[in-house]
């Protein structure tokens, strides 16, 4: 059996919106995010053995997500932290349908993930750990527990999956730049959106990872030079990014849809195409979920890329970031073939 562990924090989620802007709504709906952990809800609703690893408060919300979690099917052993609170999302979707998020996460008990944590993740029989850029800008704690999770996860012969994930209300691009590929060097699969690239390569599109080059999740613009780019752009990012040693990578363009290059292939998949989108929060994660299911089965690259695109859009049909990908049910009937090249 195949298993994959993913590490990271997960936060609570406050979403206002239904009933007005936050400053006035007399409600809140409370969910769970976190990247990680929405990619290993990804993975538990296509069958994946899958586990998740942080630190959560000894708090409610600690409580809450590690319920979540579970209740999506993702082994859950946390450790909790007496000292420092459970970390914190708040999510505001305005009339216009855009998003903004803002963390409540300094100093939270997520961010204080340690190696002597990561000593404590069972890594026998993992065929894959996956991780985020959002780890690493937590603390500098965390980034040595990074660290620490590549060196144990290559001794435990486990693929190394990595997503980018920038987050610039968490660091600023150039600091965060350096970091991103140094762990996307030593990692086996590596995952970014189009905007992302620059980080990986830096002037790609003619954008430098400088404070507010990129955009935000919810928020902010992409900067002409990448938007521009669009789906062929990924294929380009692909080629580029190959050139420079990756072998294995995706990138995602949101409605352009997604391109691998898998040692010198590329491989394209368009967007699932629809008719509203609700929030796009949540998107990516689905997305790596998808693919990473099909890849630990075995499946060739077209097939992930589809089930990856699959599992996005739905992300896409709900306020939540996973619970759209929960109610996905009829997915095990969209049959996708393992198509050959295309180029
Ligand atoms: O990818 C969705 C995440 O952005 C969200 O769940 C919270 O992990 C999170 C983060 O740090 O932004």
């Amino acid at each position: 059996i195949e298993r994959v562990v993913t590490v990271g924090e997960a936060l609570a989620v406050f979403r206002a919106g239904d009933d007005g802007p936050l400053w006035s709504a007399p409600r809140v709906a409370v969910s769970t995010g976190g990247a990680e952990g929405n990619v290993a809800m990804a993975l538990a609703r296509r069958g994946v053995p899958v586990s998740w690893f942080g630190r959560v408060g000894d708090d409610s919300l600690g409580r809450r997500v590690v319920r979540e979690l579970r209740a999506e099917g993702v082994d859950v052993h946390p450790v909790v932290d007496r000292e420092n609170p459970t970390g914190l999302l708040v999510k505001e979707l305005d009339a216009g349908g855009r998003t903004s998020v803002v963390y409540y996460r300094r100093g939270s008990a997520g961010s204080r993930l340690s190696p002597a944590d990561v000593d404590r993740i069972p890594l026998t029989g993992a065929t894959l750990v996956h991780l985020t850029g959002i780890t690493p800008a937590l603390s500098p704690e965390a980034r040595s527990a990074v660290d620490h999770l590549l060196d144990r996860a290559k001794t435990a012969g486990a693929t190394v999956s990595f997503d980018v994930n920038h987050r610039g209300r968490l660091w600023e691009g150039e600091t965060a730049a350096p970091v991103y590929r140094e762990i996307a060097s030593r990692a086996d699969v590596l995952f970014a959106s189009l905007e992302e690239v620059p980080y990986l390569i830096p002037g790609w599109g003619g954008v430098s990872p400088e404070p507010g080059g990129v955009s935000e999740p919810g928020g902010g613009s992409s900067p002409g030079g990448v938007s521009g780019l669009g789906g062929g752009g990924a294929g380009a990012a692909a080629v580029a990014l190959g050139e420079r040693g990756y072998s294995h990578v995706v990138v995602t363009a949101g409605a352009a849809g997604a391109v691998a290059g898998i040692d010198g292939e590329l491989y394209a998949v368009p967007a699932v195409p629809l008719d509203g989108v609700v929030d796009t929060v949540g998107a990516g994660d689905a997305f790596v979920g998808g693919y990473l299911a099909e890849l630990v089965a075995g499946h060739g690259p077209s097939r992930r890329l589809r089930t990856g695109a699959l599992l996005g859009a739905a992300a896409c049909r709900h306020a939540g970031d996973w619970e759209g990908v929960a109610d996905l049910s009829a997915l095990d009937g969209e049959a996708a073939p393992d198509d050959p090249v295309t180029r």
